[in-house]
């Protein structure tokens, strides 16, 4: 039975949920990989420059961030899964950038990209953090990779932090 109205939910107290999340610091010790194409250098070289300084802003020590550059993204994921399955790296950053072109090869590489990405981690349970830029012109690589729109290497690097952090968290949990 309910209250009219008013449902249990709705009556119960939030007070004793646990609300996990991680933070911002590095942890001693964090080791980071970056994995970073060429092609589109102009463009992913800006990405890594804001993936590297994120690291190295928010306390990683450079001894700890490894970078592995490959020819282009859709040699990515390969990479990432031998750096996450390696047990030496805590987290991974994808850094890259696919530009559409005449043809429909940007949707095959693109997509193989973020599926591949997507599937390292959540097959290795190493977080990998995904900065590569999918765009239709050059210009809108150019503002994600460090001008109007922000440095999208910049924020993977962010989100690689949180998750080793988060990982730290949930591993105190039990989880
Ligand atoms: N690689 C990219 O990283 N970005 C692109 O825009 C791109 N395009 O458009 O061709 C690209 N192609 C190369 C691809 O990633 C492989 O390196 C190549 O096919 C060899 O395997």
């Amino acid at each position: 039975m309910r209250a009219r109205g008013v449902p249990r939910w709705a009556r119960m107290s939030r007070d004793s949920i646990r609300s996990l999340e991680g933070s911002l610091v590095v942890p001693t010790g964090a080791r980071f990989g970056v994995v970073a194409s060429r092609f589109n250098a102009f463009v992913v070289d800006r990405l890594l420059d804001g993936a590297l300084d994120c690291l190295l802003r928010h306390g990683a020590d450079a001894a700890n961030v490894v970078v592995v550059r490959v020819p282009g993204s859709w040699e990515i994921p390969l990479t990432c899964a031998r750096l996450a399955n390696s047990k030496q790296i805590d987290a991974v950053i994808a850094v890259g950038a696919v530009i559409r072109g005449a043809t429909s090869h940007y949707d095959h590489v693109a997509g193989a990209v973020s599926q591949g990405c997507a599937a390292v981690q959540a097959q290795s349970g190493v977080p990998v953090a995904f900065g590569v830029l999918t765009c239709d012109t050059v210009e809108q690589a150019i503002e994600r990779a460090g001008t109007k729109a922000g440095n999208k290497g910049f924020d993977a690097a962010l989100a690689a932090i949180e998750m080793v952090t988060l990982g730290k968290v949930l591993s105190g949990a039990g989880f």
